[in-house]
């Protein structure tokens, strides 16, 4: 397959003024007429005309309305066309109800949908499929579905068909069309210049129930972006439909979002707490594309970054105005360690901004979007808020309408702030997590801080140089006050040294506070240390993360001493729990161990091979130790923490259901499971309901509750993923490859469907001990499914290929098994390009 690399960038050779779409919905034969006016573009240096088009069937073209000669040539056609302005008009057949890859026009349970995002436009008529190709598109649809959508506002219909016009010129990935039996959540947002917005969320008719929270999360998010970034909504109506067969979580499509009905639909009955914060952050993120990616897109795909790591940073900031600060930074940085880490630290890590590719797809990574947040936040650091708004005022203005670089991106901060950004740019070219030593010393009253940094070499980065890396720090007397509040140090060298003057006694160091910058500190602080930041920083994400350094040292003696869980730790954590002045959020994520994965990363980069069984037994040894030594406050947690009153998916209330929740993850160990049967049996919301079941599962005890919830949700997709995600996930390792069989082969596996197959192979993935049994049984059931689902369904199937990216942290045993099982798949006849390109990575 073929590389594209960012630095062969050229303009295309014309730009589109205007795109006439019609569709005839047929689910064999559909028919799409397209009419694009084409001009020169002045910024291109010529070449020959080329369209993008796969899998379509020309009927006919046509060049200012006579007949053309087309040329097929490898992904798409060329033929002459006149040296000023043309019209080209073209008749193709596709057929959506054999589209099972999900990407362009395809069908799913009788309904007609599209997704187009990064190149599946070309799956749906020919046409030049770049993002820095924008035009205004008027779209009909003529269909025997009494529901037809499609971008911008709606200008026209009747029975079986529906005209749409966007105003807005747009790259062709932001194209959208849904047909189906529908029906809608109707509701409606009064911007701040007072126009007037029509909002749906259209969904199948069982699931009108499930859309409230949805609704209100939008609305919270169009106000929140006016009031923050000042950014209004700029059509007559937003749409929002829910699909059950979808590659990803949503798609921001330009006045017509899609979304994976996992990440809209909720109700207290079935969906959990955890499930309906993701649905307001995905809700949020897919809305604020309007202007981070819409009104201003990506010049091409290597500028991914531009608009998906300044989305999510976006996303962040309004869940954690939504809910809490704190807990977010603490998840934000749980869940980027856990994905962008692992990735950053192994065979797949790539820049932020990558230099090449083979396929689109496998670039929408945990890199390009968390860590591409992470950058911005640290830019935010540097500049400061005054900085930040500027700059982001400067961007909207100087940008709408283009498509942009991350070239324009900074320099928009340059020019707003007047810093020079040149070192900073770094961040988007050299992949890697940086490694950052401390050392301290006090001398007549004068402390020292030297901080160094390196980072470890990365697939075709053998040298990497140095980043700024904000490093916010406060300094601690020894009776817990702050005598040095936060400050940002601007770490520029390889080592730079910062003092502190007139410090009578040597101080506590909290460093990294709020997690300033994507890097691993490598510093060997005593737990004794660790116990007084736990109790005293005034730092939360710092305070969480002297506990979690505490449990990670406890683990590592465990697993590799053979020691007791140390008496100091549980104490400190006991101590955390009943501290009531905490927020029981934070007090959840603070009973949390760290997962077996971390813990087998943690060791592999102290330069021992884990071993995921002896892991997993630590990992529950020491939840049993807590368990025994807090019972008492565990137990009055679990009976304080009931929220009264009907369910709402409040952050206080979810936390207060984390805070049981964890308590009863705990109880479960020692009570023989008494608590959690009660729970399952009267729970009245999923979270609960779910809780009992995972907390039974973990003791292997949940087999008549495992019948009851499948008896009871046996109609509801969704919920039922959870069934299967469950027990693929938590199967002990003797039992995970024969429990994962069973559950391929249960007649409500249906493997095409995305989130399915996400469920029970996904699952088995993550559950580390099993996945990683000593038989290899399950890295061939995983490999043979992958092969499986390939030729169906590329994309989904590429993007799991990542459960064997950590693979040589492994024993040679495991190693050469999942060896065998990457080259058996990298052998397979007609392997696609998005999993031949992610396998090759991982074996290089
Ligand atoms: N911009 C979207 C990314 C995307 C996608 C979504 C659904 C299915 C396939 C997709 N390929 C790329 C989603 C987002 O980041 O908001
Ligand atoms: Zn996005």
């Amino acid at each position: 397959p073929r590389t594209i690399y960012l630095a062969d960038y050229t303009p295309f050779t014309h730009v589109v003024e205007q795109v006439e779409l019609t569709f005839r919905l047929a689910p064999a034969t559909t028919r799409v007429l397209s009419k694009i006016t084409f001009a020169p573009n002045p910024e291109s240096d010529g070449g020959t005309f080329f369209l993008h088009g796969e899998a379509l069937k020309l009927i006919s073209a046509r060049i200012d309305g006579a007949a053309v000669e087309v040329r097929p040539v490898e992904g798409g056609l060329t033929c002459d066309v006149p040296s000023g302005r043309f019209v080209w008009e073209a008749e193709v057949e596709i057929s959506p109800e054999s589209n099972t890859a999900l990407e362009g026009l395809y069908m799913s349970n009788g309904m007609y949908c599209t997704q187009c995002e990064a190149e599946g436009f070309r799956k749906i008529t020919y046409y030049p499929d770049r993002p820095d190709v924008m035009a205004p598109f008027k779209v009909r649809i003529e269909g025997d579905l009494p529901v037809l959508l499609s971008n911008g506002n709606p200008v026209a219909q009747g029975e079986g068909w529906a005209e749409w016009v966007d105003p807005w010129p747009k790259p062709a990935y932001l194209f959208a069309l849904v047909a189906g039996e529908l029906v809608n959540h109707l509701d409606s947002f009064t911007t701040a210049s007072g126009k007037q917005v029509e909002l749906n969320i259209w969904v199948r008719p069982g699931d009108k129930d499930k859309c409230a929270f949805g609704m209100d999360a939008l609305k919270r998010s169009m106000a929140w972006d006016e009031q923050v970034y000042g950014r209004e909504y700029d059509l007559d109506i937003f749409n929002i439909v829910a699909v059950d067969d979808f590659n990803m979580g949503a798609m921001e499509n330009k006045g017509l979002n899609i979304f994976n009905s996992s990440a809209v639909l909720a109700s207290p009955e079935t969906a959990t707490d955890a499930n309906f914060e993701r649905i307001e952050g995905i809700i949020a993120h897919e809305y604020f594309h309007n202007w981070t990616g819409n009104r201003i897109t990506c010049r091409d795909w290597f500028q991914l970054c531009l608009k998906e790591g300044l989305t999510v940073f976006r996303d962040q900031q309004f869940t954690g105005d939504m809910r809490s600060h704190p807990v977010k930074r603490i998840s934000d940085v749980l869940e980027l360690r856990a994905r962008q880490f692992r990735e950053d630290n192994g065979p797949l890590a790539h820049p932020v901004r990558p230099e090449s590719f083979v396929e689109i797809n496998n670039f929408y990574t945990a890199t390009v979007y968390e860590k591409g947040a992470e950058v911005i936040g640290m830019l935010k650091t540097l500049v400061g808020d005054t900085g930040y708004k500027a700059a982001l005022d400067l961007y909207f203005e100087r940008h709408d309408g283009d498509a942009a670089t991350i070239e324009d991106w900074l320099k928009v901060f340059e020019d707003a702030t007047g810093r020079d950004l040149s070192q900073f740019k770094r961040w988007y070219s050299q992949a890697g997590t940086p490694r950052v030593g401390v050392e301290e010393a006090l001398s007549d009253g004068t402390y020292t801080l030297t901080l160094t940094q390196a980072t470890p070499a990365t697939p075709g980065q053998e040298v990497a140089e140095p980043l700024v890396i904000p490093v916010a720090v406060g300094l601690l007397s020894p009776n817990g006050d702050e005598v040095v509040p936060t400050q940002v140090l601007e770490l520029t060298e390889t080592r730079q040294e910062f003092t502190f003057e007139g410090l009578g006694a040597k101080p506590v160091l909290s460093i990294l506070r709020n997690f300033s910058a994507p890097v691993i500190l490598e510093r060997d602080s005593p737990n004794a240390e660790r116990a007084f930041l736990l109790a005293h920083d005034t730092d939360p994400f710092n305070r969480w993360e002297a506990g979690r350094a505490l449990a990670k040292d406890v683990l590592v003696r465990m697993i590799t001493e053979d020691a007791a869980p140390a008496p100091d730790y549980l104490s400190a954590l006991n101590t955390v729990a009943r501290d009531e002045t905490l927020d029981p959020a934070f007090r959840a994520l603070a009973l949390g161990l760290p997962s077996q994965d971390d813990l087998a990363q943690t060791l592999f980069e102290a330069r021992r091979t884990p071993d995921p069984l002896a892991i997993r037994r630590s990992v529950r040894a020491l939840s049993r130790a807590i368990a025994e030594h807090s019972g008492e406050t565990l137990s009055d947690l679990y009976d304080d923490m009931i929220v009264p009153g009907p369910y709402s998916p409040d952050a206080e209330a979810a936390g207060q259901r984390a805070l049981r929740g964890a308590a009863l993850g705990y109880l479960t160990l020692v009570d023989d499971g008494t608590r959690a049967r009660a729970q399952f049996e009267t729970a009245d919301n999923m979270t609960e309901q779910l809780g009992a079941l995972a907390a039974l599962l973990n003791i292997d005890a949940a087999e008549s509750e495992l019948a009851r919830f499948r008896a009871q949700w046996q109609g509801d997709r969704l919920v039922m993923d959870k069934w299967f995600g469950l027990q693929a996930s938590m199967a002990p390792p003797d039992q995970a490859a024969e429990r994962a069989q069973c559950l391929t082969e249960d007649s409500d596996f249906d493997w095409k469907n995305p989130n399915r197959f996400r469920a029970v192979i996904g699952g088995l993935a993550m559950n580390a001990a099993g996945f990683h049994a000593p038989t290899g049984a399950n890295y061939r059931l995983v490999g043979d499914w992958l092969i499986r689902l390939d030729p169906v369904n590329p994309q989904t199937t590429a993007r799991m290929t990542t459960a064997f990216q950590t693979w040589r942290r492994y024993d040679a045993d495991r190693q050469g098994m999942i060896r065998e099982v990457l080259e058996k798949i990298a052998a397979t006849e007609g392997l696609s390009r998005d999993t031949t390109e992610m396998v090759g990575r991982i074996l290089a």
